[in-house]
């Protein structure tokens, strides 16, 4: 990690300009942008917001569907101050970055769903405009996470042919903050929690780029001191510690300082904390000591026009309607999501299941399909491609846990959705990830990965890495929907009652199941596709899981219908959500709201 991933925030030590607004953009399907030297000036541009997925803002279908490069512009202005480190912070641009100053190349970025941010403070001119100037690339292969690859037409059209079943938006989709921090600044921090009858410990480490001293102290929600430490790690002890429950939230702020000889502020970092325990015990999942069943969702960043992009009024609407169907956890398939969400959560009291975005492991149009027709495998971990994939795995990790690690929401890592485990190679290929993921964690949060229709024991590889066995689920519907729900349901439990060998001292949950559902169709009898089927079907899955005391959590999939690519096997997007696209209740949400209410 090259730069601070570090959440921007405006103190007295810390500054920042957010450049969101209107941005130039050009497609360039030639490559030609960096030849013909578009990062000194964007000719024929169109205007483009930022942040935005861009697909859905068109009318036009090619530039809809446009895959491969693109180019954005913006100007700043900076003032003649040159004491402070100038930065810039993008917080996501998918899939990938070349990022330019005035002219000159400033950085690089791979991967679409975390932030990287670039010292720019050589490359800027000081009380004058500077030139920012983005090259963008959203084209999928087997090296890139999410995986896919792209198809060329015969016009030499290119579109995304992704290997999962999300439509591939794209763009700089989230903030770009222009940060100024001081030159000896804090870069990074770790908490973990150690609870004692009333008490807590916060154990702490700070990094910063300098020899100064730190200060870590603790105030409570009304702004009282309740602990100080001195020097870059040690323990803050809290008496009647309040702690972080669900649906119960109570937040601290630690605000950490680099103090000068004279005990002036060097630099100072507030950070939001809330006082919580994770742990997997036997097949339980405690928090703060207690067992705790995850209800909830799969979700998806998606809504009509604006994409992927952070809406803060629509994520107060999901919030909103999660907490009225009871739920307490969402995971974030298939990668990680917007940074507010995570501090929505933290607000909220909603745990996080945090998933990379290691999707589409699997050489198919859309990779339950491929499964559910047999579990064919495509021996993906065998390919050359699989030094590169995993070492873009590796720092989509990195950044995802450097990001997300002192969130009191997020409860688990999820390492992967759907890969075939069924070969020793995906083992091999999986195992050093999850070591990875165990050493960078410093509160040591279980980890988890979303397993496939056929990866089932005996067959599946990779469960035992997992702290939490994670199953995706369509019996009923991949597998004997309609008039076969009973044998469906016979077919689940003979799997179940596999699984139970195994989840003797391991939690499993249930990390999607679910059911495609119009939401203007309505038969009585049920027929697939009707309201009245979805609400069967998640009562059989139901049935099924409350017999089996190992399952400790049930995760629907999914929240809100969402856009897919075109096919034969979506109607204009996959209608598995519980809401509409547009954020109102399917009959299955009262289902829903009934059942984790008692649960
Ligand atoms: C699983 C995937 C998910 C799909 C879902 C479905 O993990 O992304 O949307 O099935 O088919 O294969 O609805």
């Amino acid at each position: 990690m090259e730069q601070s991933l570090l959440y921007p925030v405006r103190n007295d030590a810390r500054d920042y300009t957010l450049l969101d607004g209107m941005w130039k953009m050009r497609f360039d399907p030639e490559v030609l942008g960096e030849k013909n030297e578009w990062q000194n000036g964007l000719p024929d541009a169109f205007s483009m917001p930022v942040p935005a997925s861009f697909a859905d803002l068109f009318t036009e279908k090619e530039k809809r569907e446009y895959c491969g490069d693109f180019w954005y512009e913006t100007k700043f202005f900076l003032d003649e101050d040159r004491s402070t480190r100038v930065i810039l912070r993008f917080s996501g641009v998918t899939h990938r970055a070349d990022v330019y100053i005035n002219g000159v190349k400033a950085g690089s970025h791979e991967g679409g769903f975390t932030p990287f941010a670039l010292d720019i403070s050589d490359l800027v001119n000081y009380g004058a405009r500077n030139l920012l100037s983005v090259r963008v690339n959203n084209e999928l292969n087997e090296t890139s996470i999410p995986c896919g690859s792209v198809k060329t037409h015969m016009d030499g059209r290119k579109t995304a042919a992704p290997y999962f079943d999300f439509y591939n938006y794209s763009g700089i989709q989230r903030s770009v903050h222009l940060m100024r921090i001081p030159k000896e600044s804090i870069r990074d921090y770790d908490t973990s929690f150690t609870l004692e009858n009333n008490d807590a410990d916060i154990t702490y480490r700070v990094y910063t780029d300098g020899e100064h001293p730190v200060i870590a102290e603790l105030f409570d929600r009304d702004g009282q001191k309740v602990a100080l430490c001195e020097g870059k790690s040690g323990v803050l002890h809290v008496q009647n510690a309040r702690l972080w429950e669900v649906r119960d939230a109570y937040l601290y702020s630690l605000v950490f300082r680099i103090v000068d000889e004279a005990g002036n502020n060097i630099d100072k970092y507030p950070a939001k904390i809330g006082i919580r325990t994770v742990e997997v015990k036997g097949n339980k999942i405690l928090l703060n000591g207690k067992e705790i069943y995850l209800k909830g969702y799969g979700r998806h960043e998606d809504f009509e026009v604006v994409g992927r992009q952070f809406i803060p009024a629509l994520a107060k609407r999901d919030f909103e309607l999660m907490k009225w169907t009871n739920a307490n956890c969402f995971r974030t398939s298939h990668y990680p999501y917007d940074e507010h969400w995570y501090q929505m959560a933290d607000e909220e009291g909603f745990l996080i299941i945090d998933e990379v975005p290691a999707v589409g492991m699997m050489r198919s149009l859309m990779n339950f399909a491929a499964a559910g027709a047999g579990g064919k495998d495509t021996r993906f971990f065998t390919a050359d491609t699989v030094p590169q994939l995993q070492a873009n795995h590796r720092n989509a990790l990195e950044e995802m846990i450097i990001r997300d690690k002192n969130h009191p929401s997020v409860i688990a890592f999820s390492i992967f959705n759907e890969p075939e485990t069924t070969y020793k190679e995906a083992h091999d290929y999986f195992k050093p990830l999850f070591d990875f993921a165990r050493e960078l964690d410093p509160q040591k949060r279980p980890l988890t990965g979303a397993l496939l229709v056929n990866s089932t024991p005996g067959k599946d590889t990779c469960a035992e890495l997992c702290d939490i066995v994670a199953l995706n689920r369509y019996y009923g519907w991949y597998i004997m929907g309609g008039p076969d729900l009973p044998e469906a349901e016979m077919a689940f439990r003979k799997e179940m009652d596999q699984w139970a060998l195994i989840c003797k001292d391991k939690p499993l949950i249930f990390t999607e199941f679910g059911a495609d559902t119009y939401a203007a169709e309505h038969k009585l009898p049920s027929v697939m596709w009707s309201q009245e089927y979805q609400n069967e079907y998640y009562e059989m899955n139901f049935r099924v899981m409350d017999d089996y005391d190992f399952v400790q959590g049930e995760l629907v999939w999914n929240f809100a219908d969402f856009q897919t690519t075109e096919g034969i096997m979506r109607l204009n997007g996959n209608k598995k959500g519980i809401f509409t696209r547009n954020r109102q209740p399917k009959d299955a949400a009262f289902l829903l709201k009934k059942r984790w209410e008692q649960k």
